[in-house]
């Protein structure tokens, strides 16, 4: 039974239980029209709680039911009859109160939440707009602007947070069902404030209007954040009855659309991601101390987002200058997340005490883990690793964070390899959600599943690659920007493939990335390993020659653009430049559309993406996919190329 109820006092009981989330499926819509029915027709009961068991109250609708005829009972009119409840109705939320979970809270006359709970209407990034409501109860519990920001964003707010807003009533610090009983019994006493007929506050037009168009700017490309924004809109314009058809019609509208079934397909794939045939009923090894070798930029960010997500964390810089700075560095990060007021001051001083700093490495004797962000240099691993070997526990997991180096040969020097594993972060590494799992050739199973759950812990996207030169995205990215380099050799400029980049969703074009991280590293590299170079291959020079003129990008000024002022614009010498390396090869420069930019890009991605699963560094296409979208800015509303090509 996913749905059923008891009486406890005068008070009734709903419970769902649908596991894994407590989705509204089907029959949980059925169950619960029962349920209310039953409840408001038992002259004995006073007043009615929903609640759910397992980890979380609802997380919305079933996703899996979309794409499918829809079977009533709806959502929509299961959420009404919750807010017509002739007697009164307490939501009672712990874990996650999502999508139609929420819109089933916002219906109810009052919402209570356990400290730890989460709430927020996700649907925008599943490509569709809330169904059940949403665009219409948030608003009038915490005002027009906030509410457009959380169901344009998607994003979850705290329990503390909902409180703040007046989108829950009270916190439950103790146990959750022993307050809901006392607050239903409360409620019992008093008229049921129904959420729908509660005016939306007074709000400023033009300033809401304006965050609208930024909402639809920032979307690049996709519908969901806009539409979602005006559909709430509509409950400071219209009467909630056409608040609310609108708000159906625009729903069924957007789940039928291109955009969600590619954003459905990025959904699966992100659980299938985690599932490696290899590792069913392997438990994880347990990671609780951490440790960091080196606090540069990749170091100081890794910390970070371990100090997040509650570890305790060692760092060991080689000495007590480098030591200062790495704290220094781990400070302005937090002091950054302060100022725009993600963490407040307290949560800053909290993560930073589990952070310790030393600069000799037996501080790393107790870690569960060790992870390097030390020079990416062979001898240099090779070294601090043999060296941890003596020093840590025969159990700790070493990990690398090298973005080039064969993380087999760095474990060469240990005794053990079978502990050995690669974890590779994206700079900057409390941000980027996407890390390279890298299965080296003799981890142990649990240390790879380790790896897995320690990004999930962390709330980033763990995908599991193979080894080979620069894993699945860096290597994916190389193809992507010889093929760049390839039609700027043909005729196309920096800007025009860069404007057919942006406009098919990315935020970034590849030369306006490219000078924004700087020329010189990969100029140094393709010098180094000019000898390795097959000369059969095509070899684009644009990039040395810009390097040869000390145009490192940005930070000089001048790279594939100029930077006057720091103003970006199209450089006439770089043109110049361009066409002399196309002429010195005889090639007859003709121009290039953007479709046909993006379909030599998507074409090279895929035929990369096929290569690296064929041998066997990625497990699924799906999992190309999510490293272009998550590591390099891919649009995920268009699932990614391999989703593109039917093959994912
Ligand atoms: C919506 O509500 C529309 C309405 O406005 C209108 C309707 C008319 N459905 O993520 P996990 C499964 S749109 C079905 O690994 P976690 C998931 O596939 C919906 N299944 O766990 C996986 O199964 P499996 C708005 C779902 O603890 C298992 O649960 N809601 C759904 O890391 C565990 O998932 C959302 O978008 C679902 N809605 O995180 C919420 N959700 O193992 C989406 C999950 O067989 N969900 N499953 O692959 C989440 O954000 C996370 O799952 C959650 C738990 C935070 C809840």
């Amino acid at each position: 039974m996913s749905v059923s109820w008891n009486r406890q006092d005068n008070i009734a009981l709903i419970w769902i239980d649908n596991p894994p989330v407590n989705a509204t499926s089907h029959a949980v819509r059925e169950g619960l029209v029962t349920a209310l029915a039953q409840a408001n027709a038992d002259a004995a009961i006073e007043a009615i709680i929903i609640a759910c068991k397992g980890k979380t109250f609802v997380a919305g609708a079933d996703v899996k039911e979309f794409g499918k005829p829809p079977r009533p009972p709806f959502l929509n009119d299961l959420v009404q009859l919750i807010e017509d409840s002739a007697k009164p109705l307490v939501a009672a939320i712990h874990g996650t109160a999502l999508g139609g979970g929420l819109e089933i809270a916002l219906a109810a006359h009052g919402r209570i939440a356990s400290l730890d709970a989460q709430l927020g209407l996700p649907e925008v990034k599943l490509g569709i707009i809330p169904g059940a409501g949403g665009t219409q109860r948030l608003p009038r519990l915490i005002g027009m602007s906030e509410a457009i920001d959380m169901v344009a964003s998607g994003k979850r707010i705290s329990a503390q947070k909902a409180l703040d807003l007046g989108l829950v009533d009270r916190i439950s610090e103790n146990d959750l069902i022993t307050d809901a009983l006392t607050f239903a019994k409360v409620l019992a006493q008093t008229e049921p404030r129904r959420t729908g007929h509660v005016p939306v506050r007074d709000f400023d037009k033009a300033a809401v209007e304006a965050q609208i168009v930024a909402i639809e700017r920032k979307a690049r490309g996709q519908i969901s954040p806009g539409e979602a924004a005006r559909a709430v809109y509509n409950a400071g314009n219209l009467p909630i009855v056409e608040g609310l058809k609108f708000e159906r019609e625009k729903f069924l509208e957007l789940v039928s659309s291109e955009q969600a079934l590619a954003l459905r397909h990025v959904f699966a794939a992100e659980r299938l991601a985690a599932k490696l045939p290899d590792l069913d009923g392997v438990t994880p090894r347990h990671v609780q101390n951490v440790g960091i070798a080196g606090a540069g930029l990749m170091g100081a960010g890794i910390a970070v987002a371990f100090a997040d997500a509650g570890y305790a964390i060692v760092i060991v810089e080689r000495d007590k200058q480098s030591m200062d700075l790495g704290a220094k560095r781990i400070e302005a990060i937090y002091d950054r997340l302060v100022k725009s007021g993600r963490i407040n001051e307290a949560a800053k001083e909290e993560r930073l005490s589990r952070i310790g700093f030393h600069f000799d490495r037996s501080a790393f004797a107790q870690c569960d883990l060790v992870l390097e962000a030390v020079f990416d240099d062979l001898d240099v691993k090779q070294e601090l690793f043999a060296s941890l070997s003596s020093i840590v526990r025969p159990d700790t997991i070493l990990a690398t964070n090298t973005s080039y180096l064969n993380p087999d040969s760095i474990a060469s020097v240990i005794p053990d390899p079978g502990r050995f594993i690669g974890l590779h972060f994206f700079s900057p590494a409390n941000i980027m959600r996407l890390v390279e799992v890298v299965r080296t050739k003799n981890i142990a199973p649990d240390v790879l599943a380790a790896g897995l759950a320690v990004t999930k812990r962390l709330g980033k996207l763990g995908i599991v690659s193979g080894v080979c030169e620069g894993f699945i995205g860096n290597r994916l990215f190389t193809a992507y920007r010889q093929q760049c380099d390839f039609m700027l050799e043909d005729g196309a400029l920096p800007h025009e493939i860069d404007a057919a980049v942006e406009a098919y969703g990315f935020p970034m074009g590849p030369y306006a990335v490219t000078d924004l991280a700087g020329l010189d590293i990969s100029w140094a590299r393709r010098k180094r390993d000019a000898g390795k170079r097959d000369p059969a291959l095509r070899y684009v020079a644009i990039a040395d020659r810009l390097c040869e003129a000390g145009r490192f990008g940005q930070k000089t000024g001048k790279g594939y653009y100029a930077y006057d002022g720091g103003k970006r614009s199209i450089d006439p010498a770089v043109t110049t430049l361009i066409e002399a390396v196309s002429q010195e090869k005889n090639i007859a420069r003709r121009s290039f559309e953007q479709g046909e930019i993006m379909a030599k890009i998507i074409d090279t991605l895929v035929a990369e993406g096929d290569r690296i699963i064929a041998e066997g560094i990625a497990l699924r296409a799906s999992d190309i996919d999510l490293v272009l979208i998550n590591g390099y800015g891919y649009p995920a509303w268009r699932g990614g190329p391999m989703f593109q090509s039917g093959r994912s």
